[in-house]
């Protein structure tokens, strides 16, 4: 039996207020941008840099975008954009674990044995080893994981770019959701705009190394663009799908977007 979620449940009206109260206060092209964008404070962190954790770091937050102009915000929410990168020197050491479980349940995967399952709307169902991964073209990235919870982190991940993937599949690209199913029986799913997103990595290492089990040997999808949640660890299938597939947390009442 696995536990039951620690977690509490998300005070979406708490965030909701804060936010609400902080845009009103904002000049107008900004207010009127985030409306439009159904700005969360998940993506205000993503945009920012910002860990909120108080009104005080939300409103700093909004201080800080207001001051651009229209342009620069049209660019800052526009699918494309990037998440912002950082030197080596500033990985947080040692990098947080988290999970809906505790430390001492983390997942051993047994690598040798290890396929990924490929389903749904692609035109090759053949499952991956890491082997066949591995040989794919990678790409490595520093960058900001927020979670929800109150914290971020800077990390070093590396992996093949999803995009990369989804083509070598044949993946139906028009198709509206990519779902996975981890082993741990976490599960959640990303929109396809996100999956074909430049920095969306198909991630088998972390710093240099083979990814450790904590940080969900031995495939994790690491998106800077998403909150924390959405970034499943410890891949065993994944699917193309346009049917909303949902998520652990997601479908606990955590915003399904949870990115910018
Ligand atoms: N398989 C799996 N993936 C998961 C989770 C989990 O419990 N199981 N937790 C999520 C949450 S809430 C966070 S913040 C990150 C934590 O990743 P880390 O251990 O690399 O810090 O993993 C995400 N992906
Ligand atoms: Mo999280």
């Amino acid at each position: 039996m696995l536990p039951r979620p620690q977690r509490k449940p998300p005070l979406r009206t708490d965030a909701a207020f804060i936010l609400k109260d902080a845009v009103a206060r904002v000049a107008l092209p900004s207010r009127r941008a985030f409306l439009r964008r159904g700005l969360t404070l998940g993506g205000l962190g993503l945009l920012t840099g910002c860990s909120l954790v108080d009104d005080a770091s939300v409103e700093t937050a909004l201080a800080r975008i207001s001051r651009f102009n229209d342009d620069v915000q049209g660019a800052l929410f526009s699918p494309d954009r990037l998440a912002p990168t950082y030197p080596e020197s500033m990985i947080t050491r040692p990098f947080p674990f988290n999970a809906y479980y505790g430390e001492d349940e983390i997942r051993e995967v047994d690598g040798s044995r290890f396929a990924l399952e490929v389903t749904g709307q692609v035109a090759d169902k053949r499952s991956w080893t890491l082997a066949e991964l591995n040989a794919l073209p990678q790409a490595e990235q520093v960058t900001r994981h927020i979670c929800v919870e109150g914290w971020s982190a800077i990390g070093k991940w590396g992996g093949v770019p999803f995009a990369t993937f989804l083509r070598r599949v044949g993946a139906d690209t028009s198709a509206r959701y990519v779902g996975f199913k981890c082993a741990d029986d976490y599960h959640t799913s990303i929109d396809m705009a996100t999956a074909l997103h430049p920095q969306t990595l198909l991630a088998l290492t972390y710093d240099g190394q083979t990814l450790p089990p904590r940080y969900g040997y031995p495939l994790k999808l690491r998106m800077p663009t998403k909150l924390g949640y959405k970034n499943p660890k410890h891949i065993q299938a994944l699917f193309v799908t346009n049917t909303h597939p949902g998520g652990y947390w997601e479908d606990q009442g955590y915003n399904w977007f949870g990115g910018i």
